[in-house]
């Protein structure tokens, strides 16, 4: 594809250059290119859409990377990339030693701070200011963040603190209406109430009025002060919490977005810029379906269709499976609620949400929260399943300590995208929780290595008193056949051996099982699926121990403190003399690319698996000649 102006754009220095018919030119060019880009590699695209004009006019007014631009999440980093210096490499998104899709500061001096997780710009942002002020630094910092990333408890504590410190920052909040799916929550309604009041008028009239210096929130604001509650004064809140507030302006109008950049540049202490923008800007099947469009495969770009290749019978997903469980389950308990902290399509809730209204939570990206308002639904004899992603649990590890195992409360996790999650690369991989949910007393740690157990390990689950997790992966499931009114619970910490061998046995903890079973056939080694990384089925391991030589652990979670390591810490309790290794995510930061080519990468594949006991095997057939 040939641009007349984007082609002249290597890094933002060239934006500087244009003027106003060329920057106009730029924004259209850029729209076209980032969907042809993303329709050919998949990724995150409706978000990036949206944010065409802020990032031309954000790489225009300020002096990047001196002055620093902190993106929230990510997911609309994009037109960002393309503008600084990774154009060509865009056909490389998301691929394996390709760029990444979200901001690394190991990838760019532009990417001024990581990200992948949600709500941890402001906070960034105030961190950077003030460490500014030690360095005597004048740059500016400004955090984008979207009125979902507002729903998280993080981004307020960090306004609080940059309202206290007088932080020289600026924070545009990026006002699409839309997290994933509909935005949720009072901030949320705060924010649509702002615009469908009579201050409505201020959308057209906001930058004009920005422009011409007045200071509108200031003045209103002193003329309710001290009563008038219900009235609605745009940014009344942020007002309070010590933020000059400017907006609701359109987002789209670069011209003026522009204008009122450079207008805000000059200002200083904290100031919130409300911008109103459309998710999908530009691409009509995107601005018509923005959940579809907010992360996608390969599609064409007429039908919007995806152009994945066809495989033959697709099956379901783990996501699918746990999705008909739930809703199969519920039918017959009326006493199980989901909670999702605004992951509602990701974690298969759509159908949940349409059968039991009354029954389903999307507590926004909140997943704090989302654990504590568990504990105190299961406080009331309520069964609370959350339905959450491996990487996301991370967020509320205090919430799973406090509030649910130390008080004991009755939680059941459906934890979603546990290992290796593929594309999103290391912000995102599910590889760390079943170490850091090891260490808690009483709980039951489950790692089904296919579906049907899944479905028998979540039954087990919601009948456990106690905090109980199921751990599973992206991705296809193995297409057996789960009949949900047959389903029985399993014995808590009870193993299944699958295969009987010889000299080598593997205790293999979810589904790298498959892959194991083909390497113990090659070596005739016994295999078990472990199903339990908490508690472990000690009588198993032990007669393991005596039957075997060498004891293989296998997991796709970190070595450091994973199932593996509850098998070595039982082997050495015992005093056992077995060799044993652990297989599992090595010691290292863990990047994008597909999930096989991941999986080889670090050994896990069959090669990798069957490399890594060879010395084993050979100094067994050494013993045995000797
Ligand atoms: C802690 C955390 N939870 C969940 C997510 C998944 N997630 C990615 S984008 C997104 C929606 C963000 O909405 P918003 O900030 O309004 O940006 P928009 O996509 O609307 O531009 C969510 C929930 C995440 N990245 N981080």
């Amino acid at each position: 594809m040939k641009f007349k102006v984007l082609d002249k754009i290597e890094y933002p220095s060239d934006i500087k250059k244009l003027d106003d018919r060329e920057l106009i030119a730029l924004s259209k060019e850029l729209r076209e290119f980032l969907i042809d880009t993303v329709s050919k590699t998949g990724g995150h695209l409706a978000a990036g859409l949206g944010t065409i004009e802020l990032t031309i006019a954000l790489h225009k007014v300020f002096d990047t990377p001196k002055d620093k631009l902190i993106w929230d999440i990510g997911h609309q980093c994009y037109p960002h990339k393309i503008l600084t210096g990774r154009k060509d490499k865009m056909k490389t998104l998301r691929m394996k030693d390709g760029i990444s899709g979200f901001l690394k500061r190991q990838e760019s001096e532009y990417d001024s701070f990581g990200a992948g997780h949600s709500s941890t710009s402001i906070s960034a942002a105030v961190g950077i200011d003030q460490a500014n002020i030690i360095n005597k630094d004048d740059a500016d910092v400004v955090a984008i963040i979207g009125d979902g990333g507002l729903t998280a408890g993080m981004a307020y504590e960090a306004l609080c603190h940059a309202g206290d410190l007088k932080s020289n920052i600026l924070v545009i909040l990026n006002d699409n209406d839309m997290s994933i799916s509909p935005n949720v929550g009072a901030i949320h309604n705060y924010l649509t109430k702002m615009l469908t009041s009579k201050t409505l008028k201020n959308i057209k009239d906001g930058s004009k009025k920005v422009l011409s210096k007045i200071k509108p929130i200031e003045n209103l604001a002193r003329r309710v002060e001290g009563g008038a509650k219900n009235l609605i004064t745009p940014g009344l809140l942020f007002e309070e919490l010590g933020f000059k507030y400017y907006g609701p302006v359109d987002g789209h109008d670069l011209l003026d977005t522009i204008k009122l950049l450079k207008n805000l540049k000059a200002r200083k202490g904290p100031r919130l810029l409300h911008i109103l923008t459309k998710k999908g800007k530009g691409y009509k099947l995107a601005e018509q379906n923005p959940i579809t469009y907010h992360g996608v495969t390969p599609f064409n770009l007429k039908t919007g269709k995806s152009v994945k290749k066809n495989t033959g019978i697709k099956k379901p997903t783990y996501t699918n499976i746990f999705s008909d469980w739930l809703n199969w389950t519920a039918e017959n308990n009326s006493k199980l609620v989901a909670i999702t902290p605004a992951m509602r399509e990701g974690s298969g809730l759509v159908e949940f949400e349409k059968k039991f209204p009354e029954r389903y939570f999307d507590v926004g990206i909140a997943e704090q929260h989302a654990i504590t308002f568990a504990a105190g639904l299961a406080c009331e004899n309520i069964k609370p399943v959350v339905a959450i992603y491996s990487t996301f649990l991370q967020r509320a590890l205090d919430q799973v300590i406090h509030d649910v195992a130390v008080q004991e409360l009755d939680v059941l996790l459906a934890i979603d995208r546990a290992g290796i999650v593929g594309a999103d690369g290391e912000t995102h991989q599910g590889i760390y929780d079943i170490s850091y949910l090891r260490m808690l007393p009483n709980v039951v740690i489950m790692t089904p290595s296919n579906e049907k157990d899944m479905t028998r390990m979540l039954s087990t689950g919601l009948e456990y008193k106690g905090l109980a997790a199921v751990r599973y992966p992206r991705g296809e499931s193995r297409g057996l056949s789960v009949e949900l009114s047959e389903i029985e619970p399993i014995d808590i910490g009870r193993s299944k051996t699958v295969r009987h061998g010889k000299d080598i046995a593997f205790l293999v903890f979810g589904t790298l099982l498959h892959t194991v079973i083909d390497v113990a056939e090659t070596i005739n080694a016994t295999v078990v699926d472990m199903r339990f990384a908490k508690p472990i089925d000690e009588e198993k391991i032990s007669l393991m121990c005596k039957n075997h030589q060498l004891i293989v652990t296998v997991e796709d979670n970190v070595v450091s403190g994973g199932a593996g390591s509850s098998v070595n810490e039982f082997i050495l309790s015992q005093k056992l003399k077995n060799n044993i290794k652990n297989i599992g995510i090595p010691d290292e930061l863990i990047g994008h690319g597909n999930q096989d080519e991941i999986l080889a990468d670090i050994n896990l594949d069959y090669n990798g698996i069957l490399e890594s006991v060879k010395d084993h095997i050979d100094m067994i057939d050494l013993k045995e000649k000797a």
